[in-house]
């Protein structure tokens, strides 16, 4: 792993853990975008805002960067670029980076409504509601259950895949992984032997498919497909060291912080 490097005071804003997923964020993109940061070698703090809301663009990770508040991975990860002079993608070809972008619109587009459909409205589902709704006083739950739900399932069916049935939105999912196992192959990572951005996206959905509770069917399957969990592993052994050891069905508590890289928020 890259040497961490003391650079200002950048913030990460994310979700909190859950779900027995080992990392500081039970979700893919906040997942997707602490990888990167340490692929890139930045040093940052993790602080936990669970109002999505509060982002810039509504949605969680942002970052802070000094005056700088700035929402979407993508557009986050280009700044950090911009700024930092880190690139993980030096030296690609254009088809790799054209390839790349098919994968990361793949996951971040398409099984992205798969992966959320299953994680609230799947099997498991009502549980890992109920779970992050701990943090909400007792006689808000039912409202903010309902209110979430709804908005779920609004924002699904208006991205499309909301609207199929679900057997459908299940096997939509699985042929998304399936398509990844069939193009990762043997290789160590998704486009050779080093790491790139397009690694940071996929093990930010792929980490948290593969290690979140349960046996819904979805991410059973992501489990099942040996070469995709190979890579999994070899991402978070790679990114997180410090979580090996807390397998999935462990508790559902934030991940120790390592000190020199981590500062949980207050
Ligand atoms: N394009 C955004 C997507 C971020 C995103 O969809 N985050 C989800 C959680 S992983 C979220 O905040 N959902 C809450 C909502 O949409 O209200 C990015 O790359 O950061």
């Amino acid at each position: 792993m890259a040497a961490i490097e003391q650079r200002g005071d950048l913030e990460l804003w994310v979700v909190g853990p859950g779900w027995g997923i080992p990392f500081s964020s039970a979700a893919p993109f906040p997942l997707k975008l602490e990888t990167w940061l340490r692929m890139a070698g930045l040093r940052y703090a993790v602080k936990v805002e669970n109002d999505t809301r509060k982002g810039p663009k509504g949605k969680t990770p942002w970052i802070v960067d000094g005056d700088l508040r700035m929402g979407d991975s993508e557009l986050i990860i280009d700044h950090l670029r911009e700024k930092y002079g880190r690139d993980p993608d030096e030296g690609l070809s254009a088809r790799d980076r054209a390839i790349a972008t098919a994968w990361h619109r793949t996951f971040e587009e398409h099984y992205h409504q798969a992966f959320e459909h299953e994680l609230f409205f799947g099997v498991g589902g009502a549980a890992r509601l109920e779970e992050a709704l701990r943090g909400f006083p007792f006689v808000l739950r039912p409202l903010v259950r309902r209110m979430f739900l709804g908005q779920l399932a609004k924002q699904l069916h208006a991205r499309g895949l909301g609207r199929h049935d679900h057997s459908t939105i299940i096997a939509m999912g699985k042929a998304d992984l399936d398509a990844a196992s069939a193009y990762l192959g043997d290789k160590p990572y998704w486009l050779g032997d080093a790491p790139r951005t397009i690694d940071a996206c996929v093990f930010g959905f792929l980490g948290v498919s593969a290690y979140v509770e349960g046996d819904n069917p979805l991410f059973a399957h992501a489990r099942s497909l040996p070469n995709l969990m190979a890579y999994t592993e070899r991402m978070r052994a790679r990114f997180f060291p410090e979580t090996i050891g807390r397998d999935a069905g462990g508790p559902s508590a934030p991940v120790p912080a390592d000190p020199e890289l981590l500062e949980e928020a207050s």
